[in-house]
C-alpha cells in the first residue's frame, strides 16, 4: 500500500457550520448570521444559531473522532468570537478553542486550525469587508492573537479556506455572503484576501511560530465536454477562474495573463487596487499546500457567458446529491499537475467528501455511496504516494452533517449523522469504513503511531 509511515488521517469542519452558540460568551454576528436573515438566501431559512451545537458538545464530538481513529482534527476559528468588535479582544471566545485543543491533546490528536472559513465579523463588513484594503490589517491583528495564544497546541495553521469562495462565489456569483454580483469586487476581494494570507505568513515567521502554516485552495478541475476548440477554450477559462488565479498568485507571485486580459477586456476591470510589492507578499513561501477536492466540471462553451461557460448537461459521471460529477482519476491528475506546475511543498488533502440523501433505516444509516466515494479517493491518495507526489495527509469533509451554506441543513456530508431536533449523533456506515481503513493502514505500517498511543 502506498501510504507513508507518518501519513495523517483526519476529518474537517468549520466554525459557522457546526458550532451554534452564536450569541454565547460575547460572540458578535458574522456576515453569515446576517445572510441567513435575508429571505431567499439560505434554503428553508436555516440559520447557524444552533447548528450542531458543537459549542456545547465538542467533548463528546472529539471523543467520537478518537473512536474513529483520527490522528488530527481540522477546524476553524470564528473571528467574531475573538474580536467581537474592531480592536476589542474577547478572551472568553479564545477559551472555547483552548478547550478544543486541550481535548485533542488528551487523545493525542493534532490540530489543523483554519483562521478564516468565510465568517467575517459583521463589524468588518460594515467597514467594507474584503473590499477595504484595511481588512488586511484587521485580519493580521486577529491572527497575531491566535498565534500568541494557541501556537503551542496547534500543528498546522491555515490562513484561508478557499479564497475563491470568499471572493468569487461571494462577490460575483452572489450565492454566498455578502451576496454581491460584481466581478470587479470579486477580483478586489480576492486580492485583499490573498494579500492577508501572505502577510499572515510573514507575521507568523516574525512571531517565531514553531509549527507549519499554509493555505487551503479549492480545486474543481474543468474538462472540455467535447474536443471542440470552443469547449477547450471554455474549460481553460474555467480553470483560470477557479484554480490558476489562486495557484499562480500564491506560487508564482502573479495573476495569469490570459485571465487578466479576459477580466480587463470583457468586464472592464482596472487593477489599480494592486499595489507595488503586493504580489511578492502574496507569494511568501508557506510550509505546505492544502487542497480541497470534491468533483470535476465538464464544461461547454457558452457564447452568452464566455467567462463562466456552463456545465454540460449530459454527464456520464456518477453524481453526488449536490449534482457533482465524481472524478477519481482526475483527482490524481490534479495533484500531478500541481506538483509539476507549481510547488514541491508537501500537499495535504484538507477536504474531500460527498453529500447523499441519507435515510435512517431502523436507526442505522447505510450510506454505501459515501463509503464508496471515501474508499476510492483514499485509494487515489495511495496511488499519489506511489507516484511520489508527496501527499502527507487526508481530511474527510465532514465529520458531522452540518450547515451546508446556501443549502442550509438539507445536504449531509457527515460520517456522523445529526438529528437536528434532538442533536443526537449516530455513526453512519461510512464512519466504520473509514475507521477500518485507518486501523488497517496503521497496522500494515507496524504501529507507526506507537509513540502517540
Ligand atoms: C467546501 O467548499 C467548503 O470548504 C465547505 O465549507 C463545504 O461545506 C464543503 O466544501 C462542501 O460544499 O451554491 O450549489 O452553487 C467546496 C467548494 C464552493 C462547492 C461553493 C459548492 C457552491 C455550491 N464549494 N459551491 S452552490
Amino acid at each position: 500500500m502506498g501510504i507513508a509511515k507518518d501519513f495523517i488521517f483526519g476529518t474537517a469542519t468549520s466554525s459557522f457550520q457546526i458550532e451554534g452558540g452564536s450569541k454565547e460568551d460575547g460572540r458578535s454576528p458574522s456576515i453569515w448570521d446576517d445572510f441567513c436573515q435575508i429571505p431567499g438566501r439560505v434554503l428553508n431559512g436555516h440559520t447557524g444559531e444552533t447548528a450542531c451545537d458543537h459549542y456545547h458538545r465538542y467533548k463528546e464530538d472529539i471523543a467520537r473522532m478518537h473512536e474513529l481513529g483520527a490522528d488530527s482534527y481540522r477546524f476553524s476559528i470564528s473571528w467574531s468570537r475573538i474580536f467581537p468588535q474592531q480592536g476589542i479582544y474577547n478572551p472568553k471566545g479564545m477559551e472555547f478553542y483552548k478547550g478544543i485543543l486541550n481535548e485533542l491533546k488528551r487523545y493525542h490528536m493534532t490540530a489543523m486550525v483554519t483562521l478564516y472559513h468565510w465568517d467575517l465579523p459583521s463589524w468588518a463588513q460594515r467597514r467594507g469587508g474584503w473590499l477595504n484594503r484595511e481588512s488586511v490589517n484587521w485580519f493580521l491583528e486577529y491572527c497575531k492573537k491566535c498565534f500568541e495564544e494557541l501556537d503551542n497546541d496547534v500543528e498546522f495553521w491555515i490562513t484561508h479556506n478557499e479564497p475563491f469562495c470568499a471572493s468569487f462565489v461571494s462577490y460575483f456569483e452572489g450565492r454566498h455572503a455578502p451576496g454581491h454580483k460584481h466581478l470587479e469586487e470579486a477580483v478586489k476581494a480576492a486580492h485583499h484576501i490573498l494579500l492577508s494570507h501572505g502577510r499572515a505568513v510573514q507575521l507568523y515567521r516574525k512571531c517565531s511560530g514553531k509549527k507549519q502554516i499554509g493555505i487551503a485552495l479549492n480545486m474543481t478541475p474543468a474538462y472540455p465536454a467535447t474536443d471542440s476548440f470552443a469547449d477547450q477554450l471554455a474549460a481553460n477559462n474555467r480553470n483560470g477562474y477557479i484554480c490558476r488565479w489562486f495557484l499562480d498568485a500564491v506560487f508564482k507571485g502573479r495573476y495569469p495573463k490570459d485571465m487578466v486580459n479576459l477580466y480587463a477586456g470583457q468586464c472592464k476591470i482596472d487593477f489599480s487596487f494592486i499595489e507595488d510589492g503586493d504580489l511578492g507578499q502574496i507569494a511568501e513561501p508557506c510550509d505546505f499546500l492544502g487542497i480541497n477536492y470534491y468533483f470535476i466540471d465538464l464544461i461547454e462553451y457558452d457564447l452568452t457567458n464566455i467567462l463562466l461557460s456552463r456545465k454540460a448537461y449530459y454527464s456520464t459521471y456518477k453524481q453526488t446529491d449536490m449534482g457533482w460529477d465524481i472524478g477519481v482519476e482526475e483527482f490524481i491528475q490534479l495533484i500531478t499537475w500541481i506538483r509539476k506546475e507549481y510547488t514541491t511543498l508537501p500537499v495535504y488533502i484538507t477536504e474531500n467528501g460527498s453529500a447523499w440523501d441519507d435515510t435512517v433505516d431502523h436507526g442505522e444509516i447505510h450510506d454505501i455511496d459515501r463509503a464508496e466515494y471515501l474508499i476510492k479517493h483514499l485509494e487515489a491518495v495511495e496511488q499519489m504516494n506511489d507516484l511520489g507526489l508527496l501527499v502527507k495527509g487526508y481530511y474527510y469533509w465532514s465529520f458531522l452533517d452540518n450547515f451546508e451554506w446556501a443549502w442550509g441543513y438539507s445536504k449531509r456530508f457527515g460520517l456522523v449523522y445529526v438529528n437536528y431536533e434532538t442533536q443526537e449523533r449516530k455513526n453512519k456506515d461510512s464512519f466504520y469504513t473509514y475507521q477500518k481503513y485507518i486501523s488497517q493502514a496503521k497496522q500494515s505500517k507496524g504501529n507507526f503511531n506507537q509513540e502517540r498511543e
